[in-house]
């Protein structure tokens, strides 16, 4: 019978053909693809980098198996491509390189726009066409590039404090007229704020940018956003206007003890650069002739409380010249700090990304109640029938109680309400904006209730940054897709601009241990290399004299200490970047800032015995000491993290090809391991002295810190503690992420399988099975039977038991890195019941890989697709004793796949790129 799989096979292999047929008659190879700088940008406008990184693609082809050559030319302007490069013109360079290559030319400057295009040559010489001609064009890399001055009203000198005794600033309006005499050829805006802006020329709003410049460490580096407004400047008169609230930089935000001084009112810095129709530059600043007022529509606007919007205070096109500000006071100037840098954003803005629509409405006592089925971060939309003078109230919560009452104790303090007072009767549209809440539920009440309350009176606006997806995984079980589309749904909440530990209550912060644990699963299902890079890079600023890293980042509490699991942030995110991209600048920039971490893990223990602080197994079910902190000894957590961030800072030194840094790591590494050992473990590999946990048995075996004799009986140990849990994990933050890695490399994959697959507490179908739509905070954060968890802290979105999604990737599915950046990849899936089919989809430096796999009829089907210019070690598990087919042939070498061995793990081969179907049939 024909199967559908074979048509799909037919279909690639037809693809296959028209591409060789394409390039035949063609005489050369198709050209390079996805071409991107530094950490995947795509031509990038207002761009931070001046020392740049080359990417690229090979396309799909039979023609390209890997790239021998390439040539880059970079130019001032097109036309000079490919043949005048003015900038620089690598040559030709005989190099398999086609990702990360740094531009060697003249130096760029600030507003330089450039442009570049590659081409490459294959295995055989071939040479492929030029690409297409990609650009970029950098920001204002300087603060001296900024003739601006910050500018704004002094809203904290009423000094009226809200919740927490935080100075509330009234939302301010600020404008400026001017007059051009002729046509604008090209004009860029450059702008930030301390606050959170939105900005308009002439009433055209200038980008769909929200929440911007987003949260840096502002007493070190504000991000600055560059736009092209050529197509909103007229000859003629102008205005700008920007409306400016609070946000990160002057609101509430838990401790508030910021390094930043958060008391000092918003302001804005704006630079209007233009080249006239003539050649002429004009330029127009933020300064003292710039006016503003605060009794605007917008009363209120604070990140955990939400917006109180009076249309009664409209002012129709204050944006526009068609308004009169002679009422409005001068700003207040002051002048660029010489020790914060302004720097371009360094990844993208938070944008609207998704649109939600309710599923179900409720009656719910004068209000109703809007379900979107989905727990989601970012504002709703609302369209609303209203009476003049009425004001609208929309809650939000991320669940109902069982007898349906609005869930919101776990805000906290954070009152996540918005509030529209209309002007007018009839249909009402608000959308909040320098707000955002977490929630899946939205109450409506105030509007006019002689209507019929109807499902499109509101939408939910999904934001985070604007990222794109980066990977697929499916599988044959639904609870296992709902976890995979949980892990999605906690990434999306927790990116808006930072990594967040949650997005809803009174907190929302860079926590630094979440960051580690979830920070490799993020990875493979967004394309988020550039937002971590950035928020590494405020790591880096936050870091203390001494080398802590501070709980959270940006700091918010600069109490000056750090926590072992959380600051090792720094050395664990790094390194697990470069394993996926083989970027090795993301090792450059973080070496410094691992080996002060180091010396702060030092300063913190002795004889190699940390006593470093630590939030340690956080919220470890079960806690025999009652403590959310869990059962396992902080000093053990300590010390085992020092030695693994040694052991990782010794590999990056490896990898940037600093020997003499590299021994000393990998011996302070075998140091602290001994010393841990010692402490810990007694001479039958039995945890001693402190709790043994099933934590204190994954952290010895993770990270690799016991001695050959003891690792056999220590996982002895941690089985018997898994039994004694009745076959169920007890591990918080730090300890399940290496559950999965653990049990894995000692092959316990039944037993993987079956703490996965656990339906009852502690797991993670567990919360599935309560409604769960994201990851939740705790294993229990809510219960059928028992409800909410009556503890303080009980976020529905806190995205880090969510990390067990890198081994449903790597293992369940397949892929991973066997070379950092998937040079050489790994295909290696684990088939366990209950599952009969799996399947994951990852884009990679080099292009897309995919592994999937089926087992029907006793047959096992493996279809995987291995990018141009890597090559990928494919391990079939199964049916070893059988017989293996290759594309519906029986397995015979080619050219493309070698047969490595058959042993107990099954067949071993090496394929070339290529997309092919493995089935391995019983005898
Ligand atoms: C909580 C946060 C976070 C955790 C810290 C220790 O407040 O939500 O998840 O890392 O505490």
């Amino acid at each position: 019978m024909f199967k559908k799989s074979n048509f799909k096979y037919l279909v690639y292999a037809f693809l296959f053909l028209s591409v060789i047929i394409s390039c035949d008659s063609k005489g050369s190879l198709e050209n390079a693809q996805d071409l991107t700088v530094s950490e995947g940008f795509e031509n990038p406008l207002g761009f931070y980098d001046a020392n740049p990184t080359f990417s690229w693609k090979l396309p799909v082809s039979e023609n390209n198996i890997s790239q021998s050559a390439y040539h880059i030319v970079v130019a001032s302007s097109p036309d000079l491509l490919p043949g005048n490069a003015d900038l620089w013109d690598s040559e030709k360079q005989t190099s398999e390189q086609s990702i990360w290559i740094s531009y060697g030319g003249k130096p760029l400057e600030s507003r330089q726009k450039v442009y570049w295009q590659v081409k490459y040559w294959n295995q055989d010489n071939e040479a492929s066409k030029w690409s297409e001609t990609n650009h970029f064009e950098l920001g204002l890399l300087n603060n001296s590039d900024w003739k601006a001055q910050w500018v704004g009203l002094d809203t904290a000198k009423d000094s009226i404090r809200g919740k927490g005794k935080v100075l509330i600033h009234k939302t301010q309006y600020l404008r400026k007229g001017f007059e051009l005499s002729s046509d604008v050829t090209s004009a860029r805006l450059y702008i930030t704020s301390k606050g959170v802006f939105d900005v308009s020329i002439n009433g055209e709003n200038v980008s769909d940018d929200a929440m911007s410049p987003g949260f840096t460490t502002y007493d070190k580096r504000i991000e600055t956003l560059t736009y092209d407004v050529t197509n909103l400047i007229e000859s003629g008169q102008n205005t700008i206007g920007v409306e400016l609230a609070s946000g990160w930089h002057s609101g509430r935000l838990l401790w508030g003890t910021t390094p930043w001084d958060n008391t000092i009112s918003p302001k804005v810095l704006a630079q209007l650069e233009m080249t006239m129709s003539d050649g002429s530059k004009e330029i127009i600043v933020s300064d003292d002739s710039w006016k503003g007022m605060t009794n605007g529509p917008l009363q209120f606007a604070e990140i955990y409380d939400g917006e109180i919007y009076n249309a009664n205070m409209e002012m129709p096109d204050w944006t526009t010249n068609n308004f009169d500000d002679k009422t409005w006071t001068k700003v207040e100037v002051a002048a660029i700090d010489t020790n914060v840098k302004l720097e371009p954003k360094r990844h993208t803005s938070v944008k609207e990304k998704v649109e939600l629509a309710p599923q179900n409405i409720t009656n719910n006592d004068g209000a109703v109640v809007f379900d979107l089925k989905q727990n989601m971060v970012g504002v709703p939309v609302v369209n609303v029938p209203m009476k003049k003078g009425d004001t609208l109230k929309i809650r939000f919560a991320e669940m109902l109680s069982p007898d349906g009452a609005f869930y919101t104790k776990n805000y906290r303090s954070a009152h996540s309400t918005d509030y529209y007072i209309a002007s007018k009767d009839g249909v009402i549209e608000y959308k909040p904006k320098f707000t955002f809440h977490g929630f899946r539920y939205v109450e409506l009440s105030g509007f006019d209730t002689s209507n019929e309350p109807s499902k499109d009176w509101v939408k939910g606006l999904v934001l985070y940054s604007d990222f794109d997806d980066n990977g697929t995984f499916t599988s044959s079980h639904d609870k296992l897709n709902q976890l995979q589309s949980n892990i999605v749904w906690g990434l999306r909440g927790n990116f808006l601009d930072i990594p967040t530990d949650c997005p809803q209550r009174d907190e929302r912060l860079g926590w630094t241990g979440d960051a580690q644990v979830f920070g490799p699963t993020s990875m493979f299902n967004a394309d988020v290399y550039k937002f971590w890079a950035s928020w590494l890079q405020s790591v880096r600023e936050a870091q203390l004299e001494d080398g802590a890293i501070p709980w959270t980042v940006p700091d918010s509490r600069g109490n000056k200490i750090g926590s072992s699991g959380w600051g090792d942030v720094c050395t664990i995110i790094p390194w697990k970047i470069y394993m996926r991209t083989g970027d090795t600048s993301i090792l450059e920039e973080n070496f410094d800032m691992m080996q002060n971490w180091l010396k702060y893990h030092e300063k913190r223990s002795k004889d190699y015995i940390s006593n470093m602080m630590s939030f340690s197994d956080w919220l470890q079910p079960y806690p025999e000491n009652g403590n959310t902190r869990g059962d396992t000894s902080s000093k053990l957590i300590g010390t085992a993290f020092y030695a693994h961030s040694a052991k990782l800072t010794a590999k990056v030194a490896e990898a940037l090809g600093k020997t003499k840094e590299q021994a000393k790591y990998e011996e302070l590494y075998a140091t602290v391991a001994k010393a841990f050992e010692n402490k810990f473990f007694d001479e039958t590999g039995k945890v001693k002295e402190v709790a043994e946990t099933q934590t204190s048995y994954l952290l010895a075996l993770a990270f690799d810190l016991l001695s050959e004799d003891k690792k056999a009986n220590a996982k002895k140990f941690l089985l018997v503690k898994i039994v004694e849990a009745d076959n169920h994990l007890r591990t918080g933050f730090l300890g399940t992420p290496l559950l999965s890695e653990v049990l894995d490399e000692t092959g316990e994959i039944d037993l993987m399988y079956k703490l996965l697959f656990n339906e009852t507490y502690p797991s993670w179908f567990y919360s599935i099975n309560q409604g769960a739509t994201t990851i939740w905070e705790r294993w229990n954060s809510y219960s059928k039977e028992e409800g909410f968890n009556p503890m303080n802290m009980n976020s529905l979105n806190h995205y880090a038991y969510g990390a067990i999604g890198q081994w449903m990737y790597e293992r369940i599915a397949g892929i991973a890195p066997l070379e950092a950046g998937y040079k050489v990849i790994k295909i290696a899936p684990q088939p366990n019941e209950p599952l009969t089919s799996a399947s994951a989809s990852l884009n990679t430096p080099y292009g897309k890989v995919s592994s999937s796999w089926e087992i029907k009829d006793g047959e096992f089907d493996l279809e995987v697709v291995i990018p141009p210019n890597t090559t990928a070690k494919v391990t079939i598990p199964v049916n070893r004793l059988g017989e293996l087919m290759l594309n519906g042939k029986l397995f015979e070498d080619t050219n493309q796949v070698k047969l490595l061995s058959t042993t107990e793990a099954g067949f071993e081969l090496s394929a070339k790129p290529g997309i092919y179907k493995f089935t391995s049939i019983p005898k």
